[in-house]
C-alpha cells in the first residue's frame, strides 16, 4: 500500500516520526548512496582477495567502513534481484519478475511502497541514476518512447531519475531522464519492438559487417538492433543524437549522479546509483581500454572502481562524507562470456571472479548470490572491520526504515527485517537465513545450504555455468566446503528436512 498522507498515517503506509523540513543531513539523518554494481562477483575486487584485479578506491571505501564476507543478493539474475531490494518483498513470490525486456511494462507496480518511499516521507530528496532493468510504463511493449512514460521511478518514491531503460544489451539505447529520452532528437523518432525487425534497418545477424566494435558471441542472440556498431536484444528505430555511446556510459553515471549530489548538498537525499558495469556489452571507456590486462571485463571493473572514486571524492568535495551512508554491492554473481566477443574467457587469467565459490550469475550455488557487500559512514562506523554476519539486500528497505525512524505499514517489504545495526557493525550476528533464488529456491543459516532439487540443465553450456540444478536434494557445509562441492543430502537427512521447513513456511507465507 503506498502512503497517502505523511502526517496522520490515514490510509496509508508511512507515519513519520520526524518532521519534514529541509535540513541538511545530521548525524540522525544521514545522506545515503547505493551503489549496485552489475554483474560483479566475490572474487572481482582487491579488498575480496583479488590479486589479478586493482580496485583502489573500492578498497578504500571498504577500508573506510565495513566489509561483510557474507551478504547476499536475493536473485542471481537483476530485475529480480533488483525488485526485491527497493521493495522488501521476495521477487519469486510472483511469476512475473523475471529477466526484463526492454519494453516490459513497470515490474514494482505504482501502488507498491519502495524504499524510496520510505525516504521521501522521512522528507529526503530521492534519485536513481541506474541501469534500471525494472521496466517502464504500465504493460509490455504500449511504450510511446518520442513522449513521458508513465508509470516510471517518479511513482515508486525517486524525485529524480535518470536511467538507462532495462541493459546495455538490450534496446531502447537511450538514457530516460525523469521518464523522457535524454537529449531527444525530434528528427528520429523511436520505435522498439521486441517481435519484429524495422524494415529495411540493418541487423546484426545480416550485416556483421557494421558490427565495428563488438560483435555477439555465437548463439547468444545479441543479434538484433545495431546501435554504436555493437548488436542487441531486440529491434529499433531512430534514437539520432539520444543514442548513448557504449563508452560514455560510466561518465554520464557519474555526472548524472555527482550532479544530484551537488545539487542536494544542502538536505538529506538518497541516491541509488545502478552502474552499468560491468554487465555486457562491456566497451569501456578508451581511457580504460587496455588498463587491466583482462581485455573489457577487466577494464569495466577499473571503471566500475573510477565510479566509486568520483562519488566519493564528490562528497568529500562537498564536506559530506563523514555523515553519508555508502553501500557498495552487486545485484548478483559474475559472469565471463553472457553474449559478445569480447575475449573475456581468452584473457582471463587465473582471475576468479567468483572467488572460491561455485557456479556465478544465473547459479543456486553461492556464486550466484554471494556478493560483494561494503558499508561505510565514516561518523558512525569503525574503519576497516570485516563482518561475517549473514545479511541480504532484502533488509535494506526496513533498515533503512528504521534508521530513518520510519513505521512500516501492514504490507509493505513483507520479507525485509531491520538489520540496522548489524550493518553498522554493532551486532555480527545478521539473519538466521537467507533465501536465494535462481531455476531453485536455496536457503542457508550461513553453515548449511540447501538447494531445492529441479530439472534443468547443470551446465549452462552458453555461459559456462555450473548452475547447481539437479533433480534431488543438495545440502552443503559451507564453512568447510565453500566450493559446495560435496552433496551431504543423504548424510544429513534431518538437517535437509530442517532447512525444507524453512522454504515451505516462507512459500506458504503472502
Ligand atoms: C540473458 C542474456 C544476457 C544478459 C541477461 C540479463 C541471452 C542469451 N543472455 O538472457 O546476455 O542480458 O539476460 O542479465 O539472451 S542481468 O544481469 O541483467 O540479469
Ligand atoms: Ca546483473
Amino acid at each position: 500500500m503506498k502512503h497517502l498522507n505523511l502526517f496522520l498515517g490515514v490510509g496509508g503506509s508511512i507515519i513519520t516520526a520526524t518532521p519534514i523540513f529541509s535540513q541538511s543531513a545530521t548525524n540522525d539523518r544521514p545522506n545515503v548512496i547505493i551503489i549496485l554494481a552489475d554483474d560483479l562477483g566475490y572474487g572481482d575486487l582487491g579488498c575480496y582477495g583479488s590479486t589479478t584485479i586493482n580496485t583502489p578506491n573500492t578498497d578504500a571505501l571498504a577500508n573506510s567502513g565495513l566489509r561483510f564476507t557474507d551478504a547476499h543478493a536475493t536473485a542471481s539474475t537483476s530485475t529480480p534481484s533488483r525488485y526485491s531490494l527497493l521493495t522488501g518483498h521476495y521477487a519469486w513470490r510472483r511469476n512475473d519478475t523475471g529477466i526484463a525486456r526492454g519494453d516490459a511494462g513497470m515490474v514494482i507496480r505504482p501502488q507498491q511502497t519502495t524504499v524510496a518511499d520510505v525516504f521521501k516521507a522521512a522528507g529526503y530528496t530521492t534519485g536513481a541514476v541506474d541501469k534500471w532493468h525494472l521496466g517502464l510504463g504500465d504493460k509490455t511493449s504500449t511504450q510511446d518512447w518520442n513522449n513521458k512514460v508513465t508509470p516510471g521511478p517518479a511513482d515508486l518514491g525517486f524525485d529524480y531519475s535518470c536511467l538507462m531503460a532495462a541493459t546495455g544489451d538490450r534496446v531502447p539505447c537511450v538514457w530516460m531522464e525523469n521518464q523522457q529520452v535524454l537529449n531527444y532528437d525530434p528528427s528520429a523518432p523511436i520505435e522498439v519492438s521486441y517481435t519484429k525487425p524495422f524494415e529495411g534497418k540493418p541487423t546484426g545477424k545480416n550485416n556483421p559487417e557494421l558490427l565495428t566494435n563488438l560483435k555477439p558471441s555465437p548463439n547468444h542472440g545479441h543479434d538484433q538492433a545495431i546501435v554504436n556498431g555493437i548488436s542487441r536484444i531486440g529491434y529499433m528505430k531512430g534514437g539520432g543524437k539520444a543514442l548513448w555511446r557504449d563508452q560514455d556510459i560510466a561518465d554520464t553515471i557519474i555526472s548524472k549522479a555527482t550532479d544530484f549530489i551537488k545539487r542536494n548538498s544542502g538536505s538529506p537525499f538518497f541516491l541509488y546509483v545502478g552502474t552499468n558495469d560491468i554487465h555486457v556489452p562491456r566497451f569501456p571507456h578508451p581511457r580504460f581500454v587496455g588498463k587491466s590486462g583482462m581485455g573489457y571485463r577487466g577494464d569495466a571493473i577499473l571503471q566500475f572502481d573510477h565510479t566509486v572514486g568520483k562519488i566519493v571524492e564528490t562528497l568529500q568535495q562537498l564536506g559530506l562524507r563523514d555523515n553519508t551512508l555508502i553501500i557498495l554491492t552487486s545485484d548478483n554473481g559474475p559472469v565471463v562470456d553472457d553474449g559478445y566477443q569480447d575475449r573475456a574467457v581468452e584473457l582471463l587469467g587465473d582471475h576468479k571472479p567468483s572467488g572460491n565459490m561455485r557456479g556465478g550469475k544465473y547459479s543456486n550455488f553461492e556464486g550466484g548470490t554471494r556478493v560483494p557487500f561494503i558499508v561505510s559512514w565514516p561518523s558512525k562506523i569503525k574503519k576497516g572491520k570485516t563482518s561475517k554476519a549473514l545479511v541480504s539486500q532484502i533488509d535494506f528497505f526496513a533498515s533503512m526504515a528504521y534508521l530513518t525512524h520510519q513505521e512500516i505499514a501492514q504490507g509493505d517489504a513483507p520479507d525485509s527485517q531491520n538489520h540496522l545495526n548489524t550493518l553498522l557493525g554493532k551486532d555480527s550476528k545478521g539473519r538466521d537465513y537467507v533465501i536465494e533464488a535462481s531455476s531453485s529456491l536455496s536457503v542457508s543459516n550461513g553453515t548449511w545450504k540447501y538447494i531445492t532439487p529441479n530439472k534443468y540443465t547443470p551446465f549452462m553450456k552458453l555461459t559456462q555455468t555450473e548452475t547447481g540444478n539437479l533433480p534431488a536434494d543438495q545440502l552443503y557445509n559451507l564453512k568447510k566446503d565453500i566450493g559446495e562441492k560435496q552433496n551431504l543430502a543423504d548424510k544429513y537427512p534431518q538437517k535437509v528436512e530442517e532447512l525444507k521447513a524453512i522454504l515451505s513456511q516462507e512459500r506458504n507465507k503472502k
